[in-house]
């Protein structure tokens, strides 16, 4: 991935999205493979996991990633919200069902996945406590301590996610096996959605993909795996490996 850093990409017009540099994040993941399935050209832009980024925040008023900017447009930062900006930058291919009930079930779907309190946020609790495992370091903490004031991490809470983990777990395996009952590969009707993109890009979070398709930082690989106490049915990875295989480039870029 070509970066820019957000000095020279903010007087650039067009699409700028800053991505965390370096690391899959799942929602930096996610945005950029939307905008790429449906063909919109963005120019990179440099996010520093677990920094302050002061340079993103003067411009959009952020610290985190994914932060799309389009044209002079106020900037997009939340899963629904960039959905939607690709959706009207470029209707075609759809990602969004045009019947409300589908649309209803697959947002439902993505706010299991990846909104506050869901499948990645919780996730994320237990992976901020095994990167303070890693070191002692008070350097090597700095990241950890960002992100666990960032997002809400304590050990309590970290052993209390486990659970909801669980549950939004088998509720994606239960979906994909009445779905299969029905004939469809796919999380909602009968074709891709942003339902399937966001499950497929979110699933490196309990089962990351090998080196070769996801080359990511070891230390970071460890914290991504999910524990053995983590329901992963062979499902939700039989249908990740489909979607990336049909609907997505690998290896992954970041
Ligand atoms: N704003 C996003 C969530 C963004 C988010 O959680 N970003 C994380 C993962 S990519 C991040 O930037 N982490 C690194 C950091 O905070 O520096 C949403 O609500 O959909």
């Amino acid at each position: 991935m070509d970066y820019v850093n957000v000095e020279d990409a903010k007087n650039e017009n067009g699409l700028r999205l800053a991505l965390t540099m370096g690391v899959p994040g799942p929602w930096s993941q996610a945005a950029k493979y939307i905008f790429e399935y449906k063909n919109i050209p963005y120019i990179p832009v440099t996010q520093k996991g677990g920094r302050d980024n002061p340079e993103l925040f003067a411009w959009t008023g952020h610290r985190n990633a994914p932060v799309a900017v389009y044209e002079d447009e106020a900037p997009c930062v939340g899963w629904y919200e960039i959905i939607m900006l690709a959706e009207r930058i470029a209707p075609n291919p759809g990602l969004v069902p045009g019947a409300s009930a589908a649309r209803a079930e697959m947002f439902g779907l993505i706010t299991e996945i990846a909104s506050e309190g869901g499948f990645a946020w919780l996730r994320r609790l237990s992976l901020i406590g095994m990167l303070f495992a890693t070191s002692d370091d008070p350097k090597v903490r700095r990241t950890p301590e960002v992100l666990a004031a960032r997002y809400g991490y304590s050990k309590a809470a970290a052993v209390r996610a486990e659970a909801g983990c669980a549950d939004i777990l088998n509720m994606l395996a239960d979906r994909l096996r009445t779905q299969a009952a029905g004939g469809s590969e796919y999380f909602v009707g009968d074709g891709f959605t942003a339902a399937d993109l966001y499950w497929a890009t979110f699933s490196q979070l309990a089962a990351p993909m090998a080196e070769d398709l996801n080359p990511m930082p070891p230390n970071l690989r460890l914290a991504y795996q999910a524990p053995a106490t983590l329901p992963v049915d062979p499902l939700l990875i039989t249908h990740r490996d489909m979607i990336y295989e049909r609907h997505l480039s690998l290896p992954l870029d970041f």
